[in-house]
């Protein structure tokens, strides 16, 4: 059976805000966020284990699922539901190896093409951004648009995560042109209240 996705995949980057990723976490799932993934891009493993290993209890508690990002060793030492692969981490192949058939694999891609090669990639949920411009990323590929989300999201069966500059203003946008979820970090991150942000969006995204 396919992945069931929540609509709004969260993630738990600080940014340049300071704010603990724990706390972060817990203000997401709070506001009721049921798909978390620790993404800490300049964190040694070490710290992203540790940081993982203290949201997980966290994520379980409110019924949701932590997802490890790049680093599928990371994922599987902390027991965490997923990794989300990078186009330069390890192959889903290698990490399905690291993590069993039931954990959840994502991966990401910045164009039709890349989206049309992960379809067969065993992937058990692909990301498609930028969707719009965003400074959260270092060296984002060419922003998308929601035009050519609408037609890519025909070339892959697998649940579709849109990602890149999304806020509350194109969110449903973004789900109308055919991505499953929408995965967000500034637009709640940088909110005054993680936990209210959090839940506007949730509303404002609900069926
Ligand atoms: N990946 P924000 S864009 C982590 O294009 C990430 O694959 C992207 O952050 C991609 O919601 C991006 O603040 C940043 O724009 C998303």
């Amino acid at each position: 059976m396919g992945l069931a996705l929540p609509r709004l995949y969260a993630i738990v980057d600080p940014l340049d805000t300071g704010r603990a990723p724990r706390a972060l976490a817990a203000a997401l799932l709070a506001g009721g966020a049921r798909v978390l993934q620790l993404r800490l891009k300049d964190a040694p493993a070490r710290v992203l284990l540790e940081e993982a290993r203290a949201i997980l209890p966290l994520a379980r508690a409110h019924g949701a699922r932590l997802i490890v990002n790049d680093r599928a060793d990371v994922a599987a030492a902390a027991g965490a539901d997923g990794v989300h692969l990078g186009q330069e981490d390890l192959p889903v192949a290698a990490a399905r190896g690291i993590l069993g058939a039931e954990r959840i694999i994502g991966f990401s891609t910045h164009s039709e093409a890349q989206l049309e090669t992960a379809h067969a990639s065993g992937a058990d949920y692909l990301a498609l951004g930028p969707i719009f411009a965003t400074t959260s990323k270092a060296a984002a590929d060419p922003v998308i648009g929601c035009s050519r989300l609408r037609a890519a999201r025909a070339l892959v069966t697998q649940p579709l995560v849109a990602i890149g500059g999304i806020t509350p203003t194109t969110a449903r946008d973004v789900l109308a042109a055919g991505a499953d979820a929408v995965a967000v970090i500034s637009a709640i991150v940088r909110a005054p209240d993680v936990e209210r942000a959090t839940a506007d969006l949730l509303e404002l995204v609900a069926h």
